[in-house]
């Protein structure tokens, strides 16, 4: 990667940071709810390289070959592209107040784009690690999560939660972190898949899928529409969720969103209670009713996804759902130590009966979160 920065910048690198995606392990659409989630980081990153130059940003990628240069006057927000998420970085740290370095930066990333596993938080972890890193500034790994989604929202102009943020930056290696999206405290716990015998399939359906599009806007405007109408700041003040289901069944939409949100919520819980006792048989049904939820309630999931899901369950998976997003992405299963090659297999031969693109999988286990690697 020195290499690659000195080609485009003609400097040596100062500092280098990675940054991790992620897997929703369960907990989805319930971060800007002030839910619960509980993703892993991946051990695929965003790594960014930087050193300090004399006037302005320019961003170099190893994706695309490109390089873009602003000056200070030039950071807009609404400019899209990838080199978006390394310019709203610069962004958000200036209007929280902070004096940016000029920098040079260089990014390469193996996180696969646009399925759902947090590749552009993963590029704007890194680079906020390293920009601070450069500028002398001391940023907990919140406060560096908070500014990252400020610029997703903000700057690249997606109306996120905070979960791709907090993972890349909070997750630690062997663990799952179950983070709390209304207190903002989180727990690092154990997951000892492989000690006990169990591994998890992270299946690409390669059905890309956009945050920056209608659906999960309209999604979250529903959510807070529920909430208004329950009179409560968001849905996870409510106290009592089958009065609050009541109270909304006139209006099938908002009912089926809040449900499918309240029951997220309460199957991370005993998600986190499985995952503490190492309870696997107990973990798989909860990503099975997961997904029936984000399938019918929140209407999230598409045909690929959900042929996907359904193909690992019926070759012996203990439990699958999609994570992320949705409108296509990624699926995860549960499955028995040695069984995700043989499971992602049947789900190749079921999407090449149905003339769709060939999936592409690999099996995951819980990597480190962002860091200073250099
Ligand atoms: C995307 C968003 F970026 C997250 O904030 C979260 O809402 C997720 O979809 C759904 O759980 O990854």
């Amino acid at each position: 990667m020195a290499e690659l920065h000195r080609h485009h910048h003609g400097r040596d690198p100062v500092v280098v940071w990675a940054a991790p995606g992620r897997v929703n392990l369960i907990g989805e659409h319930t971060d800007y709810n002030g839910g619960f989630v509980m993703p892993f980081a991946l051990r695929q990153s965003a790594v960014v390289v930087a050193s300090p130059q004399a006037s302005g940003w320019t961003v170099a990628s190893e994706l695309t070959g490109e390089r873009h240069h602003l000056g200070a006057d030039q950071l807009q927000p609404g400019t899209g592209g990838w080199q978006a998420y390394l310019f709203g970085v610069v962004w958000a740290l200036r209007e929280a107040g902070h004096d940016v370095v000029p920098a040079a930066l260089t990014l390469r990333s193996d996180v696969p784009v646009g399925a759902g596993l947090s590749s552009s938080a993963a590029i704007e972890c890194a680079a906020l690690g390293a920009l601070a890193d450069l500028s002398g500034l001391e940023l907990d790994g919140l406060t560096r999560a908070k500014l990252a989604q400020r610029a997703e929202n903000a700057y690249v102009g997606a109306p996120t939660g905070l979960l791709d943020q907090a993972a890349s930056t909070l997750c630690t290696e062997g663990h799952m972190l179950f983070f709390d999206c209304d207190s903002l405290t989180g727990e690092n716990i154990p997951l000892p898949l492989a000690q006990r015998g169990h591994e998890i399939l992270v299946l690409d359906t390669n059905t890309p899928h956009s945050h920056v599009d209608g659906e999960y806007a309209e999604r979250r405007a529903g959510c807070e529409e529920a909430a208004r109408r329950l009179g409560v700041p968001t849905l996870r003040q409510v106290t009592d969720p089958e009065q609050a289901l009541a109270d909304l069944a006139d209006d099938d939409r908002l009912h089926r969103y809040a449900r499918h949100v309240l029951t997220e919520n309460d199957r991370v819980l005993q998600a986190v209670t499985a995952g503490r006792d190492a309870d696997f048989a107990a973990l798989g049904p909860l990503l099975d009713a997961s997904h029936v939820s984000m399938r019918q309630d929140y209407r999230i999931t598409v045909a690929t996804v959900d042929a996907a899901v359904e193909t690992s369950r019926e070759a012996g998976a203990l439990g699958a759902r999609m994570t992320g997003g949705g409108f296509g992405g990624c699926i995860i299963a549960l499955c028995r130590a040695g069984e995700s090659d043989r499971i992602g297999a049947a789900v190749a031969d079921r999407f090449a009966r149905e003339g769709w693109t060939a999936p592409d999988w690999f099996s995951v286990t819980p990597g480190p979160g962002a860091r200073r690697v250099n």
